[in-house]
């Protein structure tokens, strides 16, 4: 049997593999991180790793998965080293990260993750839990009590599941011993991120003790992000592709693109690791790169999943050698840039340029079912406020309908073959239960999607040309199919 890859083994990796560059037991961990899905392990765990190979400090990182336990077992028995597969045009590299401590699974141990939390060394709790796992309710600005998680924490808030409860009781545990509260750091593609937890904790809080919240509320810092880098989910042919190249099995390996970059709001009271090191950017306000980001690179992103999906492209490079496709990548590009206001040393322009090759990375197999994903958490952001900047200052709306009608034609939940697919969105029964005897009825379609709780803004959906441009588009999906409604889009 093939060895595994951890401690034991490390100096058994060939030359041709990079090793992190410091001795990962003689650091301590500062850092909890919840959720340790591929995207932490591409993106802040190594930015993490290259802090520590810089400039040392006990700074590595506690991870707790909510859910799975599976990430636990293989990272466990590694001593938490994984490698990392950068894959781009000219071929591919590895690395072995050791930032990684040890991954706690919530679901098994116990008072562990609590532990975690309230431990005198962590200084910060970093996040990558997906949009939906928050049970924050964005319209309103408030934790939402309908959110499974947040109803069971409020219920048993010293037994916390989520996200929040979590947060929550693990700063009252801090409180309680006159410790210095942790920094909350959301990596999480969500407008204002850091301010958006802030609201949805303080308030959590302020319903189970309002002196814990105004605590929260003065003492907590919540700097903002923006993340970026191109990370698929990892496959079996990931893990048999760092088996080739280590020479060991891993079972936590990632592959993600070579492009990264970590814009962060320089705000940690509690200290933090020179992430620099790894080359992230410290700004004072986050708010105009997310924006670009989240409306030019996620809105692209999520345009390019509801059609490349609906047209039988299983990944987004496939996408981009559809001609009609590309060039409406092209276009949607161009309209959501329009929507951002000037950005220091930054051209739009550029950015779209390098956004196209990125998306066209022959060597990332980016599936545009696993970026469909949760639909209605993604667009306000993604499509919805871009589309209301265009409509108030008389932009292009049309490239934005377009994503909205692709994404209603989506929600039907079967494709043009007439085979049923899963939505995974948080939102299923209720998409279901709107599009229920009018699924051929553009008009009837795009109502009741539409009229769903807080997901458009009703300055949009009000306005008639807005209207009529998603159902002359989503009309056309439904009568003459979502091919040739690409192809005459982009000829248009
Ligand atoms: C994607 C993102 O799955 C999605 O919704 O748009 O995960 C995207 O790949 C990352 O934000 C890139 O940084």
């Amino acid at each position: 049997m093939i060895a595994r890859l951890s401690l034991d083994t490390l100096a058994q990796v060939p030359e041709t593999v990079a090793r992190p560059g410091y001795e990962p037991a003689r650091h301590g961990a500062g850092i909890v991180h919840i959720g340790v899905g591929a995207f932490h392990r591409a993106h802040q765990a190594v930015y993490t790793d290259a802090a520590l190979a810089g400039a040392g400090g006990d700074w590595r990182i506690d991870g707790i998965s909510l859910r799975s336990t599976q990430i636990a077992d293989a990272l466990n028995p590694q001593h938490g080293l994984y490698s990392l597969i950068e894959r781009g045009e000219e071929g591919a590299s590895a690395r072995v990260v050791g930032s990684l401590r040890r991954v706690i699974a919530a679901a098994r141990d116990g008072q562990a993750p609590l532990a975690a939390l309230a431990a005198p060394e962590t200084r910060i709790v970093s996040l990558t839990v997906t949009e939906k796992a928050y049970g924050i309710d964005r319209a309103r600005g408030c934790a939402d009590e309908a959110h499974p998680a947040v109803a069971a924490d409020l219920a048993a808030a010293r037994r916390p599941q989520g996200v929040l409860g979590l947060l929550c009781e693990g700063l009252r545990l801090r409180k309680e011993q006159g410790l210095p509260p942790f920094t909350i750091l959301c990596c999480d593609n969500l407008p204002d991120n850091g301010g958006l937890v802030r609201t949805g904790l303080v308030d959590f809080a302020a319903r189970l003790d309002p002196s814990l919240a105004d605590w929260i509320g003065a003492a907590v810092a919540f700097p903002s992000t923006m993340v970026d880098r191109i990370t698929p989910a990892p496959t079996e042919e990931t893990q048999a592709k760092a088996q080739r190249l280590l020479g060991l099995a891993d079972l936590a390996a990632v592959e993600a693109e070579p492009f990264t970059q970590w814009v962060v709001e320089d705000h940690f009271p509690t200290g933090r690791p020179a992430w620099e090191q790894g080359g992230a950017i410290f700004v004072a306000d986050v708010a105009p790169y997310e924006a670009m980001k989240l409306r030019m690179l996620n809105g692209t992103h999520s345009m390019m999943a509801y059609t490349g999906f609906l047209c039988g492209h299983k990944y987004v490079r496939d996408v981009m050698r559809d001609g009609a496709l590309a060039r409406l990548v092209r276009r949607h590009l161009k309209a959501a840039a329009a929507t951002l206001g000037p950005l220091d040393g930054i051209d739009t322009k550029d950015y779209a340029d390098v956004l196209a090759r990125r998306f066209a990375n022959p060597a990332i197999a980016h599936e545009t079912y696993q970026i469909a994903m949760d639909g209605t958490e993604k667009l306000p952001q993604r499509i919805a406020a871009p589309a209301l900047h265009a409509l108030v200052h008389g932009q292009k709306l049309r490239p934005f309908a377009f994503a909205v009608a692709a994404w209603m034609r989506y929600c039907l939940g079967r494709g043009e073959d007439g085979a049923a697919y899963a939505l995974r969105d948080p939102r299923e029964a209720a998409i279901a239960a709107a599009v229920k005897g009018v699924e051929g009825d553009a008009r009837g379609i795009c109502r009741a999607l539409s009229a769903l709780p807080g997901l458009f803004p009703a300055r949009l959906v009000q306005n008639a040309y807005w209207q009529e441009e998603v159902e002359t588009v989503l009309s056309a999906m439904l009568e003459k199919g979502v091919a040739d409604t690409v192809r005459r889009e982009a000829e248009g």
